[in-house]
């Protein structure tokens, strides 16, 4: 039986440059989310000078600030939170999907390791659940995501 060689990521994010993309938009939660992926990234080494908030409207306004961060070349990688919520939102699925599908454009285009933080709900008490309660806090898992594919897309 042959050798099977493994890659995966360290959750080191020491020296790791990273922006945090936040919409306002629902803000007493996506505070949360921005909250819980500090927390992450800070217990797993970041120092807190290499973070960077960056505050935009809404959702839908996501991908076209995400992509000039990544164009920068500044970042190693992006966390986006933020929470779209049905129950409030005619225009729900528009907004939801030109976010995730923007987000992940940029991601491939850019090789960028970039978290999806941005919660999809059909109400506020699923968005609070989400959000630092019963569910967790997504901010912390889209934190951990854009780390370990971080440090898997270095080692390939
Ligand atoms: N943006 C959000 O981030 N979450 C929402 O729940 C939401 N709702 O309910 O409409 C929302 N809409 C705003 C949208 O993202 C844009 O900012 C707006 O359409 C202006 O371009």
């Amino acid at each position: 039986m042959g050798h099977i060689k493994t890659v995966e990521g360290q959750l080191d994010a020491k020296g790791l440059k990273v922006a945090i993309l936040a919409s306002r938009f629902n803000d007493f939660i996506v505070d949360k989310l921005v909250g819980g992926a500090v927390d992450a990234l800070v217990r797993h080494g970041a120092s807190r000078e290499d973070l960077t908030i960056v505050r935009i409207p809404g959702a839908f306004e996501m991908p076209v600030v995400a992509q000039k961060l990544a164009k920068s070349g500044k970042y190693d990688g992006l966390v986006c939170v933020g929470a779209v919520i049905r129950g409030a939102t005619p225009h729900f699925d528009v907004v939801v999907n030109e976010c995730a599908k923007g987000l992940a454009q940029v991601s491939m285009q850019h090789g960028m390791p970039l978290g999806f933080g941005v919660l999809t709900t059909d109400n506020l008490e699923q968005a609070i659940e989400r959000s630092g309660s019963k569910a967790g806090n997504k901010g912390v898992d889209a934190a951990m995501a854009m780390l370990e594919t971080a440090r898997v897309l270095a080692q390939l």
